[in-house]
């Protein structure tokens, strides 16, 4: 729904991420969103007891590229779930169809042939103003949402795992 709050979650119900190991893969383009959402991901799987050594962040060009950035970061470091976070906003041509089906089956993709979870942690909107919304505004931060997911995914999985 447009006017949920991308922050709102009861804490108690997050499994502790302590032990936990992260990759970012941010995405460079429409930085002053993809910034917001990268500091409101840190905080939150810093808040549920990740250590900062045990998260890696890595800077992709565009959310084009968040795919393949993502994949080499599972195929080269040791990590229980990966964040892939963009802004891709809708302008006068088709390219945000292209690119927004591009990176969604990308990560689909990876979920299905990696064994561990990869995080859609990309914003499409039609404009910048409902991107700033949703990256620290008025409907909370697609990042920490993003976090929230990763961590519980990483625990569903140790947990069936184990
Ligand atoms: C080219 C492009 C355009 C027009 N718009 C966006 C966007 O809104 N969000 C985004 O993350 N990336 C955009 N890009 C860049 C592409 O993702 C990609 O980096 C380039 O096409 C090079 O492969």
């Amino acid at each position: 729904m447009s006017t949920t709050n991308l922050s709102e979650y009861d804490p108690s119900k997050v499994p502790d991420a302590s032990g936990m190991r992260f990759g970012i893969v941010v995405s460079d383009w429409n930085s002053e969103i993809t910034y917001r959402l990268l500091e409101g991901c840190l905080n939150t799987l810093l808040k549920h007891g990740t250590s900062r050594e045990d998260i890696l962040i890595r800077h992709v060009p565009g959310s084009f590229e968040l795919t393949l950035g993502a994949q080499l970061l599972a195929e080269n470091e040791d990590v229980d779930a990966i964040i892939c976070l963009g802004c891709i906003i809708q302008g006068e041509t088709p390219h945000f169809t292209y690119i927004c089906q591009s990176v969604s089956m990308g990560i689909t993709e990876l979920n299905i042939d990696y064994n561990i979870p990869f995080i859609f942690g990309v914003l499409t909107t039609n404009n910048f103003e409902q991107a700033r919304e949703r990256a620290g505004g008025k409907y909370g931060n697609k990042g920490d949402e993003a976090a929230i997911t990763a961590i519980k995914m990483s625990a569903y999985k140790r947990d069936i795992e184990s």
